[in-house]
């Protein structure tokens, strides 16, 4: 298929998501507005119609609540309210202090949304200037919100949900999960819409699920707030730590094009990067771990630790981090993405869902850092795996990371709109 027509396609699979001011993830099985999906989303609109991108944005942080949370979905309240679990009534944003009139979930999602706002800005400066200075306060909420609210004390943030990693099941959270309370028969009162759609196989566990509901109902019982008892999981994700840095960056370049004070997002970025490379770096691995509720290092391989490649690293931890990429754990080739977690670790597993399958998203953002970091020859192969995955299958949610085969939703969103940004870079 020639570039021409791969592209008229992806623009086609954001027309039919479009929903009046966002893009669903999947018409089927994401039918709300999800943060860090608008985010990659806005990217794929800025080089197909600019306007979008940023209606795309502005409609994400309309429903900012007011201690600066940008959250995870946004419902949309033309939808039944039973189209996804856990859905609106399960969240109940309504009776929590500072929630939006819209209802929203309580939890968050990786941070890069400035990103996003400075790629759709240069798809259309002249136009653009205004939606920076009406988006950069959000912006700067967010952060904010998430330095103070959810720090860890040592110069990073943690999550307080898998799905705020959006790496849902990857094993680097098996073990703090495991300490929450299992109760599956509870799970039994509530439908999973998601098994309506995708192969069980695919999806997390009944076990994993019973323990997500289980973590979002103590959040909800604390009205969402960060306070002793409300969190029964805890970790520090690196990738969900490199986008906020890497944001932080980009907050500064809007600040600079907005006239606000940059300096505060520059040392913010540098500050997280540090703290990143003292706490999740492990030399002998040559990878950034997770870590666990103690601040110790979770050792499981997952694509989230080759996040920080994204940032301005030492040349030493670059050079290990490329050599884990093209070495057996991630095997980089030109046919298929990364793998979301070793390919040769114990809890790989061909298709569910974060434990192994290839996602656009990830390696999006590896691309970016190799690019960052000068590694033309292995960013020119992941750029060739990512649009042959994306020819083969078409906009599949997740690809077998062996095979190449298409797994999980079609028409999905990022998939697509990243793919415009492969073909126009
Ligand atoms: C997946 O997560 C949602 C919960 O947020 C789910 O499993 O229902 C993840 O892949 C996440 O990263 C993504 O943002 C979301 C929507 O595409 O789906």
């Amino acid at each position: 298929m020639r570039d021409a027509e791969l592209r008229r396609r992806a623009i086609a699979v954001l027309h039919g998501n479009w929903e009046r001011g966002h893009t669903v993830p999947s018409r089927r099985l994401y039918p709300h507005q999800w943060s860090w999906d608008s985010a990659f989303i806005a990217i794929g609109w800025a080089h197909a119609s600019p306007g979008r991108g940023r209606r795309e944005l502005e409609s994400l942080f309309a429903a900012q609540w007011a201690d600066g949370r940008v959250p995870q979905i946004v419902f949309n309240p033309a939808v039944a309210r039973d189209a996804y679990f856990p859905g609106p009534d399960f969240w109940r944003s309504r009776e929590a202090p500072g929630a939006p009139r819209r209802e929203t979930s309580g939890i968050v999602q990786p941070p890069v949304h400035a990103v996003a706002a400075l790629e759709v800005h240069r798809a259309a400066p002249t136009l653009g200037r205004r939606f920076l200075r009406h988006l950069y306060p959000g912006l700067k909420a967010q952060h904010d919100h998430l330095l103070r609210a959810r720090s860890d004390g040592h110069g990073l943030v943690t999550i307080a949900h898998p799905w705020e990693s959006g790496q849902d099941n990857s094993p680097a959270w098996d073990a703090e999960l495991a300490r929450v309370p299992a109760d599956v028969e509870a799970l039994a009162g509530h439908r999973r819409r998601d098994l309506d759609h995708v192969d069980a196989a695919e999806r997390p566990t009944a076990t994993d699920y019973s323990r997500y509901v289980a973590i979002v109902e103590t959040y909800r019982d604390h009205g969402y707030r960060d306070e002793p008892g409300a969190h029964l999981f805890t970790a520090v994700d690196p990738l969900f730590n490199a986008l906020l840095a890497w944001s932080e960056e980009a907050l500064a370049e809007i600040a600079d094009v907005v006239g606000e004070p940059s300096e505060l997002h520059r040392a913010r970025a540098a500050a997280l990067r540090d703290a990143l490379l003292a706490r999740c770096w492990d030399p002998a691995a040559g990878h950034f771990f997770a870590l666990d509720r103690h601040g110790e290092q979770v050792s499981a391989h997952c694509v989230g630790g080759l996040a920080p490649l994204v940032l301005d690293l030492p040349d030493g931890v670059v050079d290990a981090l490329v050599a884990g990429v093209t070495g057996p754990r991630f095997a980089l080739n030109d046919r298929v993405p990364l793998p979301s977690y070793d390919l040769t670790g114990p809890a790989f597993d061909t298709t569910r869902y974060w434990r192994g399958p290839a996602w656009i998203n990830t390696s999006w953002l590896v691309l970016r850092g190799l690019e960052r970091h000068g590694r033309h020859a292995e960013a020119t192969a992941l750029r060739a795996a990512m649009l042959s995955a994306v020819r083969q299958e078409g906009f599949r949610e997740y690809f077998d990371p062996r095979t190449g085969e298409g797994r999980g939703v079609q028409d999905f969103s990022w998939s697509a709109a990243l793919t415009l940004d492969l073909l126009a870079g």
